[in-house]
């Protein structure tokens, strides 16, 4: 018994979420394994791949480096095979953004007048159309968003040229990508190259190798995921500041419990839609159930959020314990950060786990395959499957937890801007409009902007680390911009509140929130919509006429998982951010990996990787760091 206890207090230990908390205990008793039972069994994880130097890129291997075996058989040595694991890694986390980008753009070319898919915003395409060198002028907007679409699609696999989407950035920034060579090509192209050049006997020198990561990730963030971000918003509305509630307790006891969990609004966009018809209702009324509730978790979660309030059900951790509440009907998914845990998990209860798409069809899952050509069609037969499902519902298995948070979301760069200048949905086309921005931050009421961004870990205890830092960044008036499961952790915990901010944040940005009606940490959305972060920063230094490097700004993933994070942070730090992690990444097998990543990379593109695995130091270092570029900051402006 004292044996169970303990086992129930460390899982409980790897998180500081009392609903969380509460839901490992459930597991316990209901017999559910979930990833805080098998992390305990991993004890101790492989060293040879915490620091990179395992490597399996041909069929002689696995080869791992150790002071005995310093070289693979071919003869790569530790800087080779962590170099080019750190390259797969940024183009695995570039293929996943870009891929997501490029079903958006392909949905794009779909829309009609009337249709499942339609233009929610014609003004924004437009401009992006212009911006694209597709001339607006005298085009039905279905036309002109077809003509978007291809020349978007181009941008993945064009022959020739760079990526139309760097001339977003201030020309000096362009200037340094031209002399680093890191302006991305095709976007397939840099995968492409990235997955070539880290084949056995290809490319054996450190400094290429992080070249080429870096052009990689380029192509994620001025390609992939700005187009991904940009086309969300033309496809399904750019959003607007909504209020929502976040965390397990947004479960509804008596309605049909809906959870959508992925990344890509095309589909939960559908199921939005689906959901509302009054067929839909109806028959959640038929089934004994009061209505349907749809609530999000992980990317999927913030993009619904974003543009509906719907509300946040949780984050890339507390996808096994919602369907162990016993209450979800179905947890529909799509694309990435999806356990393949949770078709085992639903076998003990009565949810549905409804996988949809080609790319990621998990065995064991229920599989209806989604496609956008019959989108409406195809949400309706699962939201039906879902609400059928209700009946089954074991109300002696029912735990919804307690907790939940409200929270003020949805804020896209034109509600931010618009919300300093007091006014909705701003055209951010002129100095005017960024002055609010920048004068708080030149004057130092606002000593600067985080993005703390990223996903939750199991090396640390989940979300213990974005609070810490969230928390400690407001309360001495950094303005904290968040997406991801940090904006999870975030929107959970009350940081997005404005009634909060005199309670969290330092008098500066308390008093800024008062004035402007905004909260202390703010809600930019899902993983693609970093390109946001870069979006407004290129505004930013391009009103001032400075570089990105020159502003008090810092990006921050403390939790980070995936190799999509990775990616984000190279491309942050490409883009002359300085970037902090509360997690090593596996390099550290290389001296010279480290002394590039933490180092001299600056002299390359002005930022670096910083890396602290204790939370309270790293919200001291990006403080340190945003205060050294201040003064350089303020002479410039
Ligand atoms: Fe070993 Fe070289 Fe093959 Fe890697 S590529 S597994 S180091 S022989
Ligand atoms: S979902 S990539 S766990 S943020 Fe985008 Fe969360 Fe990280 Fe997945």
């Amino acid at each position: 018994e004292k044996k169970k206890v303990d086992v129930l207090e460390q899982m409980q230990n790897m998180t500081i979420d009392l609903n969380s908390k509460a839901l490992i205990e459930k597991a316990e008793k209901d017999g559910v394994e979930t990833m805080y039972k098998r992390k305990l069994g991993y004890k101790v994880q492989c060293g040879f791949g915490l620091q990179g130097v395992c490597c399996r890129n041909c069929g002689m291997g696995p080869c791992r480096i150790s002071p005995k075996t310093p070289r693979g058989l071919c003869g790569a040595d530790e800087h080779t095979i962590v170099g080019r694991n750190y390259a797969r890694m940024c183009a695995g986390g570039t293929a996943a953004h870009s891929d997501h980008a490029r079903d958006i753009t392909h949905t794009l070319g779909l829309t009609t007048p009337g249709g499942a898919y339609q233009v929610a915003e014609p003004e924004k395409l437009k401009e992006f159309a212009q911006f694209m060198g597709v001339d607006p002028e005298g085009k039905d907007i279905y036309e002109l968003a077809h003509e978007v679409s291809e020349v978007c699609l181009m941008e993945f696999g064009k022959p020739h040229g760079v990526s139309k989407l760097l001339a977003r950035a201030p020309k000096v920034r362009q200037d340094i990508w031209k002399e680093y060579g890191i302006e991305p090509r095709a976007i397939d192209r840099e995968i492409a190259t990235v997955m070539h050049s880290t084949h056995i006997g290809c490319c054996a020198d450190i400094d290429a190798l992080v070249h080429m990561a870096f052009r990689c990730s380029m192509a994620d963030g001025w390609a992939g995921s700005m187009i991904g971000t940009m086309l969300s918003d033309i496809l399904f509305g750019t959003p607007k500041p909504v209020h929502t509630e976040a965390n397990l307790n947004v479960l509804d006891g008596n309605n049909v419990n809906i959870i959508l969990h992925g990344h890509e609004p095309t589909l939960s966009e559908m199921i939005v839609l689906a959901s509302e018809l009054p067929e839909m209702q109806d028959l959640a009324k038929e089934v004994g159930a009061d209505g349907i509730t749809l609530s999000g978790i992980c990317c999927t979660g913030n993009e619904l959020t974003m543009r509906h309030g719907i509300k946040i059900a949780g984050d890339f951790h507390q996808q096994e314990l919602a369907i162990i509440t016993g209450a979800v009907e179905a947890m529909i998914v799509d694309v990435q950060c999806i356990f393949p845990a949770l078709a085992e998990v639903a076998t003990h209860y009565h949810t549905k786990f409804i996988t949809t798409s080609p790319k990621a069809q998990i065995t064991g899952s229920t599989y209806m395959e989604f496609h956008e050509e019959t989108a409406l069609e195809d949400a309706k037969t699962i939201v039906r499957e879902a609400i059928l499902n209700f009946k089954n519902r074991d109300a002696s298995k029912v735990m919804v937890p307690e907790l939940k948070s409200e929270a003020m979301v949805g804020y896209a760069e034109e509600a931010i801007v618009g919300q300093l200048n007091n006014v909705v949905n701003t055209q951010i086309d002129d100095m005017n409009t960024l002055k609010p921005l920048i004068d708080v931050l030149a004057s130092g009421v606002i000593r600067g902007v985080v993005g703390v961004v990223g996903c939750n870990n199991a090396r640390t205890p989940s979300n213990y680390n974005h609070l810490t830092i969230m928390k400690e960044l407001i309360k001495n008036d950094y303005l904290v911009v968040t997406t991801g499961c940090g904006a999870s952790a975030a929107a959970k915990n009350g940081l997005m509140l404005k009634e909060n901010a005199a309670k969290y944040a330092g008098k500066g940005l308390a008093t800024v929130c008062q004035l402007v009606d905004i909260p202390p940490v703010i809600h930019l959305g899902s993983c693609v919509d970093n390109s946001r972060i870069l979006n407004i920063c290129s505004l930013v230094a391009n009103a001032l006429d400075m570089d990105i490097a020159d502003l008090p700004v810092a990006g921050c993933a403390p939790e980070w998982m995936s190799e999509k994070a990775i990616a984000i942070g190279t491309y942050v730090v490409g883009s002359g951010i300085e970037t902090f992690l509360g997690v090593m990444p596996p390099v550290t097998g290389s001296s010279r990996a480290v002394e590039i990543l933490c180092g001299s990379i600056k002299d390359k593109v002005g930022a670096c990787f910083h890396v602290n695995e204790d939370a309270e130091a790293l919200a001291q270092d990006i403080m340190a760091c945003i205060e050294a570029k201040r003064p350089h900051f303020e002479e410039l402006y």
